[in-house]
């Protein structure tokens, strides 16, 4: 189907499925000049004159400037366009750190079409449900990840779902299947295509680790996103001597915005793409590439820290790299201490999350500051409360919940009346579900998280998602999933089931997990088969009972 005989059902999101800021709010950003009304495909342009002949991004031997950046984008929007993907659509983008990740999704900002953020880690599970929530009418993946084939999956997915009409492969699409090579789409650049979206609307989505039910799309515009990237490459002082090595995901918001790419772009930098954050990768390009700043989670600083101290880089120039951002989960401070001797760069903490806030250590902020805290948020205009179980503020120090309301966080999912309901206060707080105090610095720190999920390592697993998978086997009765303390990931899943009838073996219901499609790293480590479960006063489920018993050692 072409785009001029498919109904055209695109247009900005429906103000009723995603809750704009109030307009007395609204007003406040723009007065501050934090909305500034900058829109993604205008973003491209702006940096593409301002930056022309630099260079944009660096993905192995391919190096990009700003301006070829652009016209690939420019030529792939499009080709997109021709293929039918029209203003308004919805386009699930599942690929890996490579330079096609950064002129897709900005072909898809030029056509106005919005992107929806899988992770490269995702597989059937996860993709079925970012397409069928977002009504997504086409699916960008790569050929393949490492051994696994992003082209069955895809068409899979293809199959499985009502809305996907294109699956568009980067790489090797191979014959059959009516898979579209992305190379295929090149096309000259034709700007009677291109879409001039408000800035006050919905530019792309996000998606929540999960914590009830199935992770949420998280909805966010033009304005709100791009005065995070701004005011985040201005706090970490970005400029066009930058390096950022992306040694993560670049879909997930960390990597993409804190400042992350859009960060670097926005200040006319470089983005060197690692294709993984091992060592041996990392910090090769690292001295390559002279890079400055980078992020990671927890544990690949640990991987980076040991093989550093071990020696077993010894012969590598890392004199270059200025910052190293860790953030994601929590980092301790005995770990957070060594940053500096060992690596020989300032260590800046980001407590950041899809939905919005994100805070950061100052890299003025003296040294027990910056190994003992999270930081403290970008902006003037973000509220933070620390409450008890009633929504009433602790004293200050003491641990409590943390709401927040701001600029760029979100007052609502996208179509989910009934978990906005809970997520969010009356007056438009968001209820992040962690638990942190204020340190004396007047920065927070993170204690401990209220939410039903397990953070492995950085990586968000929702436990009723898992639950709800492990519970559709037919000898299982029952199941709960919690997290285990790691020295390494910080936190591992535990899945406490109860069967009825003939017990399976371990091996046999994680294989069931991994054929349902679930993400890897979503696969319970453990699995402990019991009678029943602990339960509360109020006869649920208690989670702390299993946490204590699962933590115990020996067990
Ligand atoms: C980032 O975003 P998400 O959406 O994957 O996860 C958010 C959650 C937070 O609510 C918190 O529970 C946890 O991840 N978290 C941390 C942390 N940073 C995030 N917990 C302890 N210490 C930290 N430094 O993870 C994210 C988004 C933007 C920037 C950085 C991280």
């Amino acid at each position: 189907m072409g785009p001029d005989d498919r109904p055209r059902t695109s247009r900005p999101v429906d103000p009723a499925d995603w809750t704009p800021w109030p307009e007395e709010f609204a007003d406040a950003y723009r007065a501050a000049g934090y909305w500034t009304g900058e829109t993604f495909p205008a973003f491209l342009s702006d940096r593409a004159a301002r930056f022309a002949d630099r260079t944009a991004v660096v993905d192995g031997p391919t190096r990009w400037t700003y301006a070829e950046l652009a016209r690939r984008a420019d030529s792939l929007a499009t080709g997109l366009s021709r293929l039918g993907v029209a203003e308004g659509d919805r386009v699930v983008v599942h690929l890996p750190n490579t330079a096609a990740l950064l002129e897709t999704v900005f072909a898809l900002f030029r056509l106005g079409a919005l992107p929806v953020y899988a992770l490269p880690a995702h597989r059937r599970s996860e993709l079925l449900h970012l397409v069928d929530s977002a009504q997504a009418v086409a699916l960008v993946t790569s050929d393949t990840q490492g051994a696994f084939d992003c082209r069955a999956l895809a068409v899979q997915v293809r199959e499985e779902t009502e809305s996907l009409e294109h699956v568009v492969i980067a790489g090797e699409a191979g014959d059959g299947d009516g898979l579209t090579p992305l190379e295929s789409l090149r096309a000259e650049p034709d700007p009677a295509l291109w879409a001039g979206p408000a800035p006050d609307t919905v530019a792309f989505f996000q998606i929540s680790g999960g914590t009830t039910g199935l992770p949420k799309l998280i909805p966010r515009t033009h304005d709100d996103y791009l005065y995070s990237v701004r005011a985040s490459a201005d706090l970490c002082g970005l400029g066009p001597d930058t390096v950022y090595l992306a040694a993560l995901p670049l879909t997930h918001n960390f990597p993409m915005s804190s400042p992350g790419f859009l960060g670097v772009l926005h200040a006319g930098g470089t983005v060197v793409l690692a294709p993984d954050p091992s060592p041996a990768t990392a910090l090769a390009l690292v001295e390559r590439e002279r890079v400055t700043l980078t992020a990671v989670v927890p544990p690949v600083a640990m991987l980076w820290l040991d093989a550093v101290e071990r020696g077993s880089h010894s012969g590598r120039d890392l004199s270059s790299l200025r910052t190293l951002q860790v953030g994601g989960a929590a980092f301790l401070p005995e770990a957070a201490r060594r940053v500096a001797p060992v690596l020989g760069c300032t260590l800046q903490q980001v407590f950041g999350m899809a939905e919005g806030l994100v805070n950061y250590t100052r890299h003025d902020d003296p040294d027990d500051v910056t190994t003992e805290t999270q930081g403290r948020p970008i902006s003037a205009h973000d509220e933070i409360l620390v409450v008890d179980d009633d929504d009433r503020p602790v004293p200050d120090g003491e641990p409590g919940h943390l709401l927040t309301r701001g600029p760029y966080t979100i007052r609502g999912y996208y179509r989910a009346p009934e978990h906005n309901a809970r997520s969010f206060t009356a007056d438009g707080f968001y209820r992040t579900g962690d638990i942190v105090r204020r340190h004396p610095s007047g920065n927070l720190v993170v204690t401990g998280r209220a939410k039903d999920q397990i953070n492995r390592g950085g990586e968000k697993i929702g436990a009723e998602e898992v639950e709800n998978h492990i519970l559709a086997h037919p000898a299982v009765h029952d199941a709960s999933v919690v997290a285990v303390p790691d020295p390494y990931l910080g936190e591992r899943t535990c899945a406490y089931v109860v069967v009825r009838g003939e017990r399976p073996t371990r091996g046999a219901l994680l294989s069931f997990l991994r054929e349902r499609g679930l993400a890897a790293y979503k696969i319970p480590d453990r699995v402990e088969f019991v009678d029943a479960f602990p339960s509360t006063a109020v006869g649920k489920v208690s989670k702390r009972d299993l946490r204590r018993t699962s933590a115990q050692p020996g067990t």
